[in-house]
């Protein structure tokens, strides 16, 4: 069994594999340690973090092989996507990949890291990202961002209607979460101070809490020290 090392910053993408890996500690046999990155200290840009991931950013997950090798996937995305084909005890995906279950699973992951996230780091990361000193300049990019985010939450939202996940994986007869609803909710975290805030979308709010409402989250909140641990109450 690999062991894995995420680095991570609380609060932030990391917290998708870190969600993963609490999960799959409590319920199988599952080992992993962290290693936090100090944004205040700008320490994803230090040239020791470079050789880790290249791209100056969270997450990072080494994953220390049986062997004595290791190596290290980065994206937030993919380091979800790996987890739960690495671990298919845990049922956090649709077991056959030629499934049409399957390709739905790898659609709503690539909408949420290919249109929801980068949608979220444009409002986050407007004034850095677009290096602009122009407040009205930042604000148009916070708005575009924002009305992607509403589209999004919209779509999803309907994709729930009849239905608890985001994607339909059925374990002997029950309904069982994936990788994307552990996505899904950490992003729809950071929307909590938007007027776009995902909880006021019913569906969404429902599968919130009921994501949030497992074990795994409890520990995951302590062990990130969120400075908002009653979200999403
Ligand atoms: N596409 C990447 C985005 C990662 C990303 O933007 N991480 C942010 C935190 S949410 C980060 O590390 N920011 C620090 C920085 O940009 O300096 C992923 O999904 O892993």
């Amino acid at each position: 069994m690999p062991h894995y090392t995420l680095f991570y910053h609380h609060g932030s993408a990391s917290m998708i594999p870190h969600w993963l890996l609490v999960e799959l500690s409590q319920r199988h046999d599952v080992k992993f340690t962290t290693h936090h990155v100090d944004f205040s200290r700008n320490a994803q840009k230090t040239e020791e973090y470079l050789r880790i991931n290249p791209k100056g950013v969270v997450p990072a997950l080494v994953i220390q092989n049986d062997d004595g090798t290791s190596d290290t996937i980065t994206e937030s995305a993919a380091t979800a996507l790996l987890l739960a084909a690495r671990h298919p005890e845990a049922n956090l995906a649709p077991w056959d990949v030629g499934s049409l279950q399957y390709a739905k699973y790898v659609e709503v992951m690539v909408y949420l890291a290919n249109t929801v996230l980068p949608s979220m780091r444009d409002w986050f990361y407007a004034a850095t990202d677009s290096q602009s000193t122009n407040a009205a300049t930042v604000d148009t990019i916070k708005q575009m961002a924002q009305r992607r985010i509403r589209a999004a939450w919209d779509l999803l939202d309907k994709q729930l209607q009849d239905q608890p996940y985001l994607v339909e994986n059925v374990v002997e007869g029950k309904w069982q979460p994936t990788a994307a609803d552990y996505t899904f909710v950490i992003l729809a975290r950071w929307s909590r101070n938007f007027e776009e805030h995902a909880v006021k979308w019913k569906n969404l709010n429902a599968l919130i809490q009921r994501m949030t409402s497992r074990e795994s989250w409890i520990a995951l909140k302590e062990k990130q020290k969120l400075d908002d641990p009653n979200w999403p109450l």
